[in-house]
């Protein structure tokens, strides 16, 4: 076996990638990343002894967590990019022990994550091999330990893009050292559930977090009719979810003669306010990440992905695509961090921009969305009235990822086949799967409410609390909601351990079950929160009318 990862719903045969990642990423990249991965858990270890003789650990819990994020699924492949962030690691990991050990010797024997060395390429690889999924051969520990992981991983990408916009809080910086640092501590099985309901709790304040970041930022977002088709001017299509790479890249562009276009999870910057005023901001091109292909393609000119979803490169765009922040790609043009205080540069996009020819049209319209929770809230009356008069009888959350696969149709078919009097709320890229249906509205109200990102989820749970108020019920479960939930990366992980937290129960989970569950973790899922899989279509529409 030369590598193992079994982080996202496309791993192979549902068991782990071996031989080479389904999304692409070679051995030698995984390796890496669980070296990098064993190395966070080492400054986790130092972190968490920090915290106890409250030494400030922010900047290593940023750099921790930006190392996180870039092992996510499709964020980042590039080797080079790894060995400098190990070689980082290990060296915020060696100062943050100098400072707490300058106070007191920590007890006990020191794991390995908290000691290691190495210097070269080799090295690390080496380490990798030795440290991987698979070195914790319990598969009730290692499932749990990887789910808080793969929880943690999502917190992070979440986390950075608050930190992006100078929201960051010292206490979760704190929490996430605690949860890393008990994935090293040979736990029990009660104990890891427990650490895992706890960083559930620790996701909705990041969720929480980045919220306020991007609404204090930016402004609440509102109903919006976005553009699907293009004009006659060169563009720059701007993909991943960092709103600030967004406003920068408008600003930079503004006067230039260049538009700028959205793609898959960028989608929802359309809908802020502060957006707006920018008049060559054309509106989203494409689809769904898996579609990068065809999409970048036809768009004719550069494309900035400011985190993941990154597919393998077709020649027809190869050279005018870009990276920044935590995503990557060998031989991409990786746009640096901002200075402090600074900007990025994004000259070399715009340049290149001037010289290619317009976007090619594939389709023609409006898609609506903004329906984050402000909004929505805004219009809770006209929402009370449509439940209390029966006009909506259901709502089915169906937030989350989208991908390749062709059971991914089961969405598209339940979308299709719900009764005419429910509402979809949904967030992520999953919407690509019935947003440009013609659902219809009810009394106005659309049928399909986007609330935004994967991140914007944190909206619909918002408002879902806001409605249990409304109708006095005791307890979230008691609304006419179901959740019917599709996941593929790790930010679909942080999302499900963020709603399990804030209580809700009884969601549904497809196109399959994580690999990572073992069939005791599972059955704890199942039996305390009523998780099921997605099955059939038909019965599944009936039983989630039924209330079940
Ligand atoms: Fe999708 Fe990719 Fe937002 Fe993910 S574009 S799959 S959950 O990165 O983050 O929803
Ligand atoms: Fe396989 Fe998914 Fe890991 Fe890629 S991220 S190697 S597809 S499990």
């Amino acid at each position: 076996m030369s590598m193992f990862c079994f982080q996202c719903q496309e791993t192979a045969r549902n068991q782990g990638c071996t031989v080479r990642g389904v999304c692409g990423k070679l051995p030698e990249t995984a390796t890496l990343q669980d070296a990098l991965i064993h190395t966070v858990r080492g400054i986790a270890f130092w972190g968490a002894e920090a915290t106890k003789q409250q030494i400030n650990v922010s900047k290593e819990g940023l750099f921790a967590m930006q190392s996180l994020f870039a092992t996510i699924t499709n964020a980042n492949f590039d080797n080079a990019r790894f060995v400098t962030l190990i070689g980082e690691a290990l060296k915020q990991r060696d100062e943050l022990r100098a400072k707490v050990e300058a106070n007191a010797k920590v007890a006990g024997a020191l794991p390995d994550c908290a000691v290691w060395q190495g210097t070269t390429e080799a090295d690390y690889a080496a380490k990798g091999a030795e440290v991987g999924v698979l070195s914790n051969q319990n598969e009730d520990t290692r499932s749990l330990e990887q789910l808080i992981t793969l929880g943690l991983k999502g917190l992070s990408a979440y986390a950075d893009h608050a930190a992006m916009l100078g929201y960051e809080d010292d206490g979760i910086y704190a929490s996430f050292m605690e949860a890393m640092a008990d994935t090293t501590r040979g736990l029990s099985v009660d104990q890891l559930v427990a650490r895992t309901l706890q960083t559930g709790h620790d996701i909705v304040k990041v969720m929480a977090l980045l919220d306020k970041a991007n609404t204090e930022t930016y402004g609440h977002p509102e109903i919006t009719q976005v553009n699907i088709g293009v004009r006659g001017n060169p563009g720059i299509l701007i993909s991943g979810h960092d709103l600030h790479d967004m406003q920068e890249l408008l600003d930079q562009t503004e006067g230039t003669g260049v538009d700028v276009y959205t793609h898959s999870e960028m989608l929802p910057a359309n809908y802020y306010p502060a957006f707006k005023k920018y008049k060559h901001f054309v509106g989203n091109y494409g689809s769904s990440w898996w579609k990068q292909n065809e999409d970048f393609t036809t768009f004719n000119g550069p494309i900035l992905m400011t985190t993941n979803c990154i597919i393998p490169l077709k020649d027809a765009y190869k050279d005018r695509i870009f990276t920044t922040g935590m995503a990557g790609w060998p031989g991409v043009p990786h746009i640096a961090e901002r200075p402090k205080g600074g900007k990025k540069d994004f000259s070399a996009i715009i340049a290149l921009a001037k010289k290619c020819p317009p976007p090619t049209e594939i389709e023609t319209g409006t898609i609506v969305g903004g329906f984050a929770h402000n909004q929505v809230l805004a219009l809770a009356d006209k929402v009370v009235d449509a439940v209390k008069s029966g006009a909506i009888k259901r709502f089915v959350v169906m937030a989350g990822c989208d991908g390749r696969h062709k059971t991914r149709s089961y969405f598209t078919d339940v979308a299709e086949a719900l009764p005419k009097d429910t509402v979809i709320l949904t967030a992520g890229c999953a919407k690509y799967r019935y947003n440009k249906l013609n659902l219809g509205d009810i009394g106005g109200i659309p049928r399909v409410l986007d609330a935004g990102q994967c991140n914007d989820s944190y909206s619909l749970a918002v408002i879902a609390l806001k409605l249990k108020e409304v109708f006095g019920l005791e307890d979230v479960n008691q609304l006419p909601l179901s959740f019917d939930i599709a996941w593929y990366e790790q930010k679909a992980v942080a999302v499900l351990l963020a709603l399990l937290a804030l209580g809700f129960k009884g969601m549904r989970l497809g196109p399959t079950l994580p690999a990572f569950l073992s069939p005791n973790v599972a059955k704890v899922l199942v039996e305390n929160f009523h998780i099921k899989p997605t099955g059939d279509v038909e019965a599944d529409v009936a039983a989630m009318m039924a209330g079940n």
